[in-house]
Protein backbone atom coordinates (compact mmCIF):
# COMPACT_ATOMS: atom_id res chain seq x y z
CA UNK A 1 0.00 0.00 0.00
CA UNK A 2 1.12 3.50 -0.58
CA UNK A 3 1.67 6.17 2.43
CA UNK A 4 -1.86 7.46 1.81
CA UNK A 5 -3.55 4.31 1.36
CA UNK A 6 -1.97 3.25 4.71
CA UNK A 7 -3.50 5.91 6.55
CA UNK A 8 -6.76 5.81 5.07
CA UNK A 9 -6.80 2.17 6.50
CA UNK A 10 -5.85 2.38 9.59
CA UNK A 11 -8.88 4.91 9.99
CA UNK A 12 -10.79 2.11 8.01
CA UNK A 13 -9.68 -0.57 9.97
CA UNK A 14 -9.85 1.07 13.55
CA UNK A 15 -6.01 0.29 14.26
CA UNK A 16 -3.58 2.70 15.86
CA UNK A 17 -0.51 0.52 14.79
CA UNK A 18 2.37 2.29 12.82
CA UNK A 19 -0.15 5.11 12.72
CA UNK A 20 2.32 7.82 14.13
CA UNK A 21 5.25 7.15 12.11
CA UNK A 22 3.11 7.25 9.13
CA UNK A 23 1.40 10.31 9.86
CA UNK A 24 5.14 11.81 10.25
CA UNK A 25 6.46 10.54 7.24
CA UNK A 26 3.29 12.18 5.13
CA UNK A 27 4.32 15.55 6.74
CA UNK A 28 6.96 15.68 4.60
CA UNK A 29 5.01 16.11 1.66
CA UNK A 30 1.28 17.65 2.86
CA UNK A 31 0.60 20.03 5.69
CA UNK A 32 -1.29 18.59 8.41
CA UNK A 33 -4.96 20.18 7.09
CA UNK A 34 -4.18 18.27 3.40
CA UNK A 35 -3.84 15.01 5.24
CA UNK A 36 -6.74 15.27 7.28
CA UNK A 37 -9.05 16.57 4.37
CA UNK A 38 -7.07 13.90 2.20
CA UNK A 39 -6.63 10.63 3.32
CA UNK A 40 -7.98 10.64 6.43
CA UNK A 41 -11.29 11.62 5.36
CA UNK A 42 -11.36 9.40 2.63
CA UNK A 43 -10.88 6.33 5.15
CA UNK A 44 -14.05 8.13 7.06
CA UNK A 45 -16.08 8.10 4.11
CA UNK A 46 -15.13 4.42 3.76
CA UNK A 47 -16.27 3.72 6.86
CA UNK A 48 -19.57 5.60 6.34
CA UNK A 49 -20.36 3.32 3.54
CA UNK A 50 -19.58 0.13 5.26
CA UNK A 51 -21.59 1.40 8.13
CA UNK A 52 -24.23 2.03 5.54
CA UNK A 53 -23.84 -1.34 4.22
CA UNK A 54 -24.03 -3.18 7.79
CA UNK A 55 -20.43 -4.34 6.82
CA UNK A 56 -19.34 -2.76 10.16
CA UNK A 57 -20.80 -2.35 13.82
CA UNK A 58 -20.97 1.01 15.93
CA UNK A 59 -18.07 -0.34 17.87
CA UNK A 60 -16.24 -0.62 15.19
CA UNK A 61 -17.11 2.48 13.57
CA UNK A 62 -16.31 3.94 17.29
CA UNK A 63 -12.34 2.69 16.72
CA UNK A 64 -12.36 4.07 13.55
CA UNK A 65 -13.65 7.23 15.15
CA UNK A 66 -10.59 6.87 17.92
CA UNK A 67 -7.96 6.67 14.89
CA UNK A 68 -8.89 9.93 13.36
CA UNK A 69 -9.23 11.79 16.62
CA UNK A 70 -5.57 10.54 17.70
CA UNK A 71 -4.64 11.63 14.20
CA UNK A 72 -5.63 14.72 14.63
CA UNK A 73 -4.29 15.13 17.90
CA UNK A 74 -1.13 14.20 16.75
CA UNK A 75 -1.57 16.60 13.75
CA UNK A 76 -2.35 19.83 16.08
CA UNK A 77 1.23 20.50 17.30
CA UNK A 78 2.06 20.79 13.54
CA UNK A 79 -0.58 23.06 12.10
CA UNK A 80 -0.03 26.80 11.46
CA UNK A 81 -0.90 28.69 14.36
CA UNK A 82 -1.34 32.98 14.05
CA UNK A 83 0.17 35.15 16.40
CA UNK A 84 -2.63 37.11 15.95
CA UNK A 85 -4.82 39.11 18.81
CA UNK A 86 -8.08 37.74 19.94
CA UNK A 87 -10.65 37.75 17.09
CA UNK A 88 -13.66 36.99 18.55
CA UNK A 89 -15.13 34.75 20.74
CA UNK A 90 -17.05 31.67 19.52
CA UNK A 91 -18.90 28.69 20.73
CA UNK A 92 -19.59 25.57 19.45
CA UNK A 93 -21.81 22.63 20.24
CA UNK A 94 -23.32 19.52 18.65
CA UNK A 95 -26.96 19.97 18.56
CA UNK A 96 -29.34 17.70 20.82
CA UNK A 97 -29.22 14.37 20.10
CA UNK A 98 -25.98 13.77 18.17
CA UNK A 99 -22.98 12.39 19.98
CA UNK A 100 -20.79 13.49 16.50
CA UNK A 101 -17.70 15.48 17.51
CA UNK A 102 -14.85 15.07 14.96
CA UNK A 103 -16.13 17.60 12.72
CA UNK A 104 -16.61 20.11 15.59
CA UNK A 105 -13.66 19.64 17.41
CA UNK A 106 -11.72 19.70 13.87
CA UNK A 107 -13.68 23.26 13.89
CA UNK A 108 -12.17 24.40 17.49
CA UNK A 109 -8.74 23.72 16.82
CA UNK A 110 -8.98 25.52 13.02
CA UNK A 111 -10.52 28.04 14.83
CA UNK A 112 -8.51 28.59 17.88
CA UNK A 113 -5.03 28.44 15.75
CA UNK A 114 -6.66 31.73 14.23
CA UNK A 115 -6.91 33.51 16.55
CA UNK A 116 -10.76 32.51 17.86
CA UNK A 117 -11.38 32.10 21.40
CA UNK A 118 -13.54 28.89 21.67
CA UNK A 119 -16.12 28.26 24.35
CA UNK A 120 -16.98 24.26 23.15
CA UNK A 121 -19.73 23.26 24.92
CA UNK A 122 -19.79 19.67 23.92
CA UNK A 123 -22.22 16.96 22.33
CA UNK A 124 -25.81 16.58 22.82
CA UNK A 125 -26.13 20.47 23.71
CA UNK A 126 -29.90 21.68 24.06
CA UNK A 127 -31.38 24.72 23.17
CA UNK A 128 -31.64 25.94 26.93
CA UNK A 129 -28.02 25.04 27.87
CA UNK A 130 -26.57 27.28 24.47
CA UNK A 131 -28.86 30.16 25.67
CA UNK A 132 -27.39 30.01 28.97
CA UNK A 133 -24.21 29.71 27.73
CA UNK A 134 -24.51 32.92 25.61
CA UNK A 135 -25.79 34.70 28.56
CA UNK A 136 -22.49 33.55 30.24
CA UNK A 137 -20.01 33.60 27.52
CA UNK A 138 -21.41 37.08 25.82
CA UNK A 139 -19.81 34.81 21.85
CA UNK A 140 -19.78 37.11 18.75
CA UNK A 141 -20.78 33.65 17.31
CA UNK A 142 -22.35 30.38 17.66
CA UNK A 143 -21.47 27.09 16.14
CA UNK A 144 -23.61 24.38 15.76
CA UNK A 145 -23.01 21.15 14.41
CA UNK A 146 -24.72 18.02 13.30
CA UNK A 147 -24.45 14.93 11.87
CA UNK A 148 -27.91 13.19 11.91
CA UNK A 149 -30.44 14.14 9.12
CA UNK A 150 -32.57 14.76 12.40
CA UNK A 151 -30.13 17.05 13.63
CA UNK A 152 -30.39 19.44 10.38
CA UNK A 153 -34.11 19.84 12.13
CA UNK A 154 -32.87 20.20 15.30
CA UNK A 155 -30.86 23.19 14.02
CA UNK A 156 -34.27 25.03 13.27
CA UNK A 157 -35.62 24.38 16.44
CA UNK A 158 -32.64 25.68 18.36
CA UNK A 159 -32.36 28.99 15.71
CA UNK A 160 -36.10 29.18 17.10
CA UNK A 161 -35.22 28.59 20.35
CA UNK A 162 -32.42 31.15 20.66
CA UNK A 163 -34.40 33.66 18.74
CA UNK A 164 -37.39 33.75 21.43
CA UNK A 165 -34.70 34.38 23.72
CA UNK A 166 -33.64 37.44 22.11
CA UNK A 167 -29.89 36.51 20.39
CA UNK A 168 -29.08 37.86 17.05
CA UNK A 169 -25.23 37.23 17.00
CA UNK A 170 -24.44 35.38 13.61
CA UNK A 171 -24.83 31.45 13.54
CA UNK A 172 -22.36 29.31 12.05
CA UNK A 173 -23.64 25.95 10.97
CA UNK A 174 -22.47 22.55 9.60
CA UNK A 175 -21.95 19.07 9.51
CA UNK A 176 -22.72 16.24 6.95
CA UNK A 177 -26.34 15.99 7.12
CA UNK A 178 -26.91 19.85 5.83
CA UNK A 179 -26.54 21.84 3.14
CA UNK A 180 -26.51 25.42 2.03
CA UNK A 181 -30.24 24.97 0.39
CA UNK A 182 -31.66 23.72 3.66
CA UNK A 183 -29.73 26.09 6.31
CA UNK A 184 -30.99 29.15 3.66
CA UNK A 185 -35.00 28.18 3.24
CA UNK A 186 -35.42 26.20 6.56
CA UNK A 187 -33.06 27.35 9.02
CA UNK A 188 -32.18 30.71 8.60
CA UNK A 189 -36.08 32.25 8.34
CA UNK A 190 -36.46 30.91 11.81
CA UNK A 191 -33.82 33.24 12.96
CA UNK A 192 -33.10 36.90 13.77
CA UNK A 193 -29.43 37.31 12.73
CA UNK A 194 -27.56 35.88 9.76
CA UNK A 195 -27.36 32.00 9.90
CA UNK A 196 -24.29 31.01 7.48
CA UNK A 197 -23.23 27.24 6.18
CA UNK A 198 -20.15 26.20 6.09
CA UNK A 199 -19.45 23.04 4.15
CA UNK A 200 -15.84 22.38 5.92
CA UNK A 201 -13.77 23.76 9.16
CA UNK A 202 -11.92 25.54 6.41
CA UNK A 203 -14.84 27.16 5.47
CA UNK A 204 -15.86 27.42 8.67
CA UNK A 205 -12.68 29.92 9.60
CA UNK A 206 -13.43 31.94 6.01
CA UNK A 207 -16.57 32.84 7.22
CA UNK A 208 -15.79 33.58 10.84
CA UNK A 209 -13.12 36.09 9.22
CA UNK A 210 -15.35 37.83 6.95
CA UNK A 211 -17.65 38.10 10.52
CA UNK A 212 -14.67 39.85 12.55
CA UNK A 213 -13.72 42.14 9.86
CO1 LIG B 1 -22.45 7.88 12.99
N1 LIG B 1 -23.59 8.21 11.45
N2 LIG B 1 -23.97 7.23 14.02
N3 LIG B 1 -21.16 7.48 14.37
N4 LIG B 1 -21.10 8.25 11.71
C1 LIG B 1 -22.97 8.88 10.31
C2 LIG B 1 -23.14 10.40 10.38
C3 LIG B 1 -23.80 8.23 9.11
C4 LIG B 1 -23.89 9.11 7.85
C5 LIG B 1 -23.19 6.85 8.79
C6 LIG B 1 -23.96 6.07 7.73
O1 LIG B 1 -24.95 5.48 7.99
N5 LIG B 1 -23.49 6.08 6.50
C7 LIG B 1 -25.20 7.98 9.78
C8 LIG B 1 -26.19 9.15 9.71
C9 LIG B 1 -27.44 8.80 8.95
C10 LIG B 1 -28.34 9.98 8.84
O2 LIG B 1 -28.88 10.50 9.78
N6 LIG B 1 -28.50 10.38 7.61
C11 LIG B 1 -24.79 7.70 11.23
C12 LIG B 1 -25.58 7.00 12.16
C13 LIG B 1 -26.86 6.41 11.64
C14 LIG B 1 -25.21 6.85 13.51
C15 LIG B 1 -26.01 6.16 14.65
C16 LIG B 1 -27.50 6.44 14.66
C17 LIG B 1 -25.70 4.65 14.56
C18 LIG B 1 -26.44 3.80 15.56
O3 LIG B 1 -26.29 3.94 16.76
N7 LIG B 1 -27.21 2.89 15.02
C19 LIG B 1 -25.31 6.72 15.90
C20 LIG B 1 -25.93 8.07 16.29
C21 LIG B 1 -25.75 8.42 17.72
C22 LIG B 1 -26.24 9.86 17.97
O4 LIG B 1 -25.65 10.80 17.47
N8 LIG B 1 -27.30 9.97 18.74
C23 LIG B 1 -23.93 6.96 15.37
C24 LIG B 1 -22.77 6.88 16.14
C25 LIG B 1 -21.49 7.07 15.66
C26 LIG B 1 -20.24 6.79 16.47
C27 LIG B 1 -20.39 7.15 17.95
C28 LIG B 1 -19.91 5.32 16.36
C29 LIG B 1 -19.16 7.61 15.66
C30 LIG B 1 -18.99 9.07 16.18
C31 LIG B 1 -17.82 9.24 17.11
C32 LIG B 1 -17.58 10.71 17.40
O5 LIG B 1 -17.87 11.62 16.64
N9 LIG B 1 -17.02 10.92 18.58
C33 LIG B 1 -19.82 7.70 14.29
C34 LIG B 1 -19.11 8.04 13.09
C35 LIG B 1 -17.60 8.15 13.23
C36 LIG B 1 -19.76 8.27 11.85
C37 LIG B 1 -19.14 8.51 10.45
C38 LIG B 1 -18.65 7.15 9.94
C39 LIG B 1 -18.00 9.50 10.35
C40 LIG B 1 -18.28 10.90 10.94
C41 LIG B 1 -16.99 11.70 11.09
O6 LIG B 1 -16.43 11.80 12.17
N10 LIG B 1 -16.44 12.22 9.97
C42 LIG B 1 -20.39 9.05 9.65
C43 LIG B 1 -20.36 8.73 8.18
C44 LIG B 1 -19.57 9.74 7.39
O7 LIG B 1 -19.68 10.95 7.63
N11 LIG B 1 -18.80 9.30 6.46
C45 LIG B 1 -21.53 8.61 10.49
C46 LIG B 1 -15.20 12.96 9.96
C47 LIG B 1 -15.46 14.43 10.30
C48 LIG B 1 -14.16 15.24 10.26
O8 LIG B 1 -16.34 14.93 9.33
O9 LIG B 1 -18.12 15.46 11.06
O10 LIG B 1 -18.64 15.56 8.56
P1 LIG B 1 -17.67 15.74 9.68
O11 LIG B 1 -17.19 17.25 9.69
C49 LIG B 1 -16.80 17.91 8.49
C50 LIG B 1 -17.92 18.76 7.88
O12 LIG B 1 -19.18 18.18 8.01
C51 LIG B 1 -17.76 20.09 8.54
O13 LIG B 1 -16.35 20.19 8.76
C52 LIG B 1 -15.75 18.91 8.86
C53 LIG B 1 -14.60 18.79 7.88
O14 LIG B 1 -13.71 19.85 7.93
N12 LIG B 1 -18.41 20.41 9.79
C54 LIG B 1 -18.55 21.71 10.19
C55 LIG B 1 -18.95 19.64 10.74
N13 LIG B 1 -19.43 20.38 11.75
C56 LIG B 1 -19.20 21.66 11.43
C57 LIG B 1 -19.50 22.84 12.13
C58 LIG B 1 -19.13 24.05 11.54
C59 LIG B 1 -18.47 24.07 10.33
C60 LIG B 1 -18.18 22.92 9.62
O15 LIG B 1 -19.36 25.22 12.12
C61 LIG B 1 -19.91 25.28 13.41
Amino acid sequence: LSLEERLASYVVEGTKEGLVPDLNAMLEKAVPLDIINGPLMKGMAEVGRLFNNNELIVAEVLQSAEVMKASVTHLEQFMEKSESAVKGKIILATVKGDVHDIGKNLVEIILSNNGYQIVNLGIKVPPEQLIEAYHREKPDAIGLSGLLVKSAQQMVVTAQDMKNAGIDVPILVGGAALTRKFTKTRIAPEYEGLVLYAKDAMDGLDIANKLSD
